[in-house]
């Protein structure tokens, strides 16, 4: 079967390596390294956590920001909200239930001490060794997922979202959460299925136009189908990434996680960075019509990232 290739007028042709929302669900290699460095090059943390990732796609790095630190950035995020009629509208995602706020994208535009949290030297250079290089931001949000109405994601791979809707052509962007508040077991933390980042799973059905108006608040395409999901946790199993406040959950953009819905009293704040190699710039979206805005997907204004 011959690939199909995406192209605009004057721009190289792109090999789509990962077909995705078309008629049939598939299960496809990665053809992508999970950590981009060479064997030799020394990782800024313990090897142990590269092992984890590397084996899992994800790790934990524990206890990374100190208590007075995680309560300076939890200061900014009451500022956030206090101050939510300065920011930009369109970057303020709300609950498709109750309406409260669910997520604010392009935290770092928007915040100077979010900006410095992405910078950090215990966040950067782990990220530059996992990619290979210099890096910059594709997306960065917080995720409030309060008390009583946070709301569920569906299962998914970033991944598949950030090719077929994004046009980042290969498997070479990772993310790392800083958790705001304790993520413990009940209140919707983060599940992953360790080990399924290393198959693509091309899901059925195309893109609607402006999917992502509705796919921030509920997702309903570019996720597995329920007989997927069953086979693949059979094969892999599923983990709870829990953790406290001022930890780091650094996951591939291809492993496969979700989290339910948080039903207790205690709010799940996590601040998310989305940091894609310089050389994986987006090209057109590889099964989308349009391209989404810059608040979710950098494409006009591409920096590399520095301490
Ligand atoms: O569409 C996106 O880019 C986002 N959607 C989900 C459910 N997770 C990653 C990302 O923020
Ligand atoms: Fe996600």
């Amino acid at each position: 079967m011959s690939e199909p290739l995406t192209s605009r007028a004057g721009e190289t042709a792109t090999p789509d390596l990962y077909p995705t929302r078309g008629e049939e669900t598939r299960l496809l290699p990665r053809l992508d390294p999970v950590c981009w460095s060479a064997a030799d090059t020394p990782p800024p943390v313990e090897a142990r956590l590269i092992g984890d990732f590397d084996r899992d796609g994800f790790c934990i790095l524990d206890s990374v920001f100190s208590l007075r630190e995680v309560e300076a950035l939890l200061a900014e995020v009451q500022r956030l909200q206090t101050d939510a009629a300065t920011l930009n509208a369109d970057t303020l995602i709300t609950e498709p239930g109750s309406g409260q706020l669910r997520s604010v994208f392009s935290l770092h535009t928007q915040s100077p001490v979010f900006a410095a949290l992405a910078a950090d030297a215990r966040l950067l250079p782990l990220a530059k060794y996992l990619l290979g290089g210099a890096v910059y931001l594709h997306q960065s949000r917080l995720n409030v997922k309060v008390g009583f109405d946070g709301e569920s994601f569906q299962w998914h791979s970033d991944f598949e979202t950030w090719h077929a809707e994004d046009g980042l052509p290969r498997m070479r962007t990772v993310s790392m959460t800083v958790l705001l508040h304790d993520n413990n077991s009940l209140n919707g933390p983060l599940m992953l299925m360790p080990g399924s980042h290393r198959c693509f799973l091309a899901c059925a059905g195309a893109t609607p136009d402006a999917h992502y108006l509705h796919s921030l608040r509920r997702q309903e395409y570019g996720i597995p189908t329920d007989a997927q999901l069953t086979a693949l946790a059979a094969r892999y199993g599923i983990r709870v990434a829990t953790g406290s406040a001022g930890s780091v959950v650094v996951f591939d953009c291809n492993v496969l996680h979700g989290s339910f819905n948080n039903m207790t009293p205690w709010p799940r704040g996590n601040a998310y960075f989305v940091y894609n190699a310089l050389d994986n710039r987006p090209v057109m979206p590889f099964a989308a019509q349009g391209i989404r805005p810059e608040f979710v997907a950098a494409r006009e204004h591409i920096v590399p990232l520095e301490p």
